[in-house]
């Protein structure tokens, strides 16, 4: 064993540079390149690596000492060997990372390519062939640039972070000038492993969370006069479930226009007939049947993708309930039809009708509306020409309706006048291929052209 001086090594065109913190003390033992003691000029923050593996003798710089090239900054004890070889040419200092606004652009776009390294492996550089950098992730930065909140921390932190998926935006710093410190990031792993399950997740980035952004907290009042409206708690329970379901489901939405011009006319037909009975048939009605008719053909439509079990299976069903959004002043709700594929259409336009009027009026039960198999969302009685539903996981697909419109058709001589029906079918990709969805929807759209093709 023999004792070296630790010393600063090439940190550029920096000297004079102020010590920021102080990672180790004497009797610590480090690896090589491990980060003894951080630096932050202006411009950049930069750590002081181990220049060998060993055992801290002394730490003779403390916080705001200034240091330069060549400063000693402490001594260790060394085994003969290492101590004999690159002593006189200690690793660079960790690559520096900005700390002023304006040169983060850089490393913002290749923040994502840039390797996670740990603090132990990195051999900084400033070139940036040296690969293993310890750049601040894009969340980082973004949350820093956006959220108006710049996170302090060496590099050796913002890989420990990284490391555990830590978003350091969101942890409290307790050193010097704000710094973040390796307690900090510990502290804030620890309250997010003891927070409940139900709160946001704790960790972001390093390509297992989601590497998003804090929810901006905006003071209203100071652009206007505001009022606070409680959310009614069926809006909370959606709000939950679209969120999960708008970012976990790789979802891509189909559009495809019906002619429905015979299925009004038999409708409205119907509906004059038996007015006195008391039968009104829904399009909607006419949909689910479609639909049903449509998941037959199609089962993998009628389907849900298992992928906690340990191997993943897509569950195919067997039965064809079908779930209809229906809006209501506390908010969207899904009551489901039981066994549509068979029932008749007056039956669906009837239950449909009665579910719609108990959900409106608050008082579905939970099994009322649980257990779909697919779900149409029809605002064609209020309007649109096409719109993205968001599927309602665990299904695979969801069926937009909008509004009949009266169309100019070409029917190879003359235009005629049609009523055309505009379908919007969302689909989840990993179950439902574009050629598969397209083909439902044109099997939909040539059901509801002419009814009879349900008997097939
Ligand atoms: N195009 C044109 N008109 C349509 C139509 C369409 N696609 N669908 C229905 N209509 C008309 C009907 O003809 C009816 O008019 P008349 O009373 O003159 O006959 C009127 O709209 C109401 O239709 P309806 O009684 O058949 O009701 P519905 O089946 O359209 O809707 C329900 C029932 C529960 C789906 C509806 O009340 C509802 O809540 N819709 C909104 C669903 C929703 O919010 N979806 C979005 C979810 S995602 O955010």
């Amino acid at each position: 064993m023999s004792t070296i001086n630790i010393e600063v090594p090439d940190i550029g065109d920096f000297s004079d540079v102020p010590v920021i913190e102080v990672m180790v003390k004497p009797g610590d033992r480090v690896e090589a390149d491990a980060p003894l003691v951080s630096l932050e000029s202006d411009k950049a923050t930069m750590d002081i690596p181990a220049p060998h593996a060993g055992v801290i003798g002394q730490i003779t710089v403390k916080v705001g000492d200034r240091v330069s090239q060549g400063s000693v900054i402490g001594t260790m004890e060394v085994g003969e060997a290492s101590a004999a070889a690159p002593a006189a040419a200690p690793a660079p200092a960790s690559a520096p990372v900005a700390a002023a606004v304006a040169p983060v652009a850089a490393p913002v776009a290749s923040a994502g390519a840039a390797p996670a390294t740990t603090t132990q492996s990195a051999r900084g550089d400033y070139t940036p062939a040296a690969g293993a950098v310890a750049l601040p992730s894009a969340a980082d930065i973004a949350a820093e640039l956006v959220g108006g909140k710049k996170a302090h921390a060496s590099p050796s932190m913002r890989a420990y972070a990284r490391e555990l998926g830590v978003d350091l935006a969101r942890v409290k710093a307790s050193g010097p000038k704000g710094r973040i410190t390796r307690e900090d990031i510990n502290a804030f792993v620890k309250g997010a492993l003891q927070a409940p399950a139900t709160s946001a997740p704790a960790v972001a980035g390093g390509g297992s969370g989601l590497d998003l952004l804090p929810w901006p907290k905006v003071d209203f009042t100071k652009f206007g006069e505001i009022e606070r409206k409680p959310l009614s708690r069926i809006r909370k329970l959606s709000a939950a479930n679209l969120a999960r379901n708008w970012v976990m489901i790789p979802a891509v939405t189909y559009h495809e226009e019906a002619d429905v011009t015979d299925l009004e006319a038999f409708r409205q037909q119907i509906n004059a007939e038996q007015a006195k009975a008391g039968v009104k048939l829904t399009m909607l009605a006419f949909i689910i049947k479609a639909a049903c008719a449509a998941l037959k053909k199609f089962p993998e439509f009628n389907s849900s993708i298992d992928l906690q079990a340990e191997e993943p299976a897509l569950i195919m069903k067997q039965y064809c309930h079908i779930g209809f959004a229906a809006d209501t002043p506390g908010g969207l709700v899904v009551p489901v039809i039981r066994d549509a594929d068979r029932k008749g259409v007056a039956q669906l336009a009837a239950e449909c009708g009665e579910l719609a009027a108990k959900a409106r009026d608050g008082k579905l039960s939970a099994a009322e509306m649980q257990g779909a198999c697919f779900t149409i969302s029809s605002v064609g009685g209020l309007g649109g020409t096409g719109f993205a539903p968001i599927i309602n996981a665990p299904e695979v697909a969801i069926l937009g309706v909008s509004r009949t419109t009266m169309k100019p058709v070409w029917d190879g001589s003359t235009f005629q006048p049609r009523l055309i029906l505009p379908l919007s079918l969302t689909a989840d990709h990993r179950v439902i291929d574009g050629a598969a969805a397209t083909r439902f929807n044109a099997h939909v759209a040539a059901l509801l052209a002419d009814m009879r093709r349900v008997l097939m």
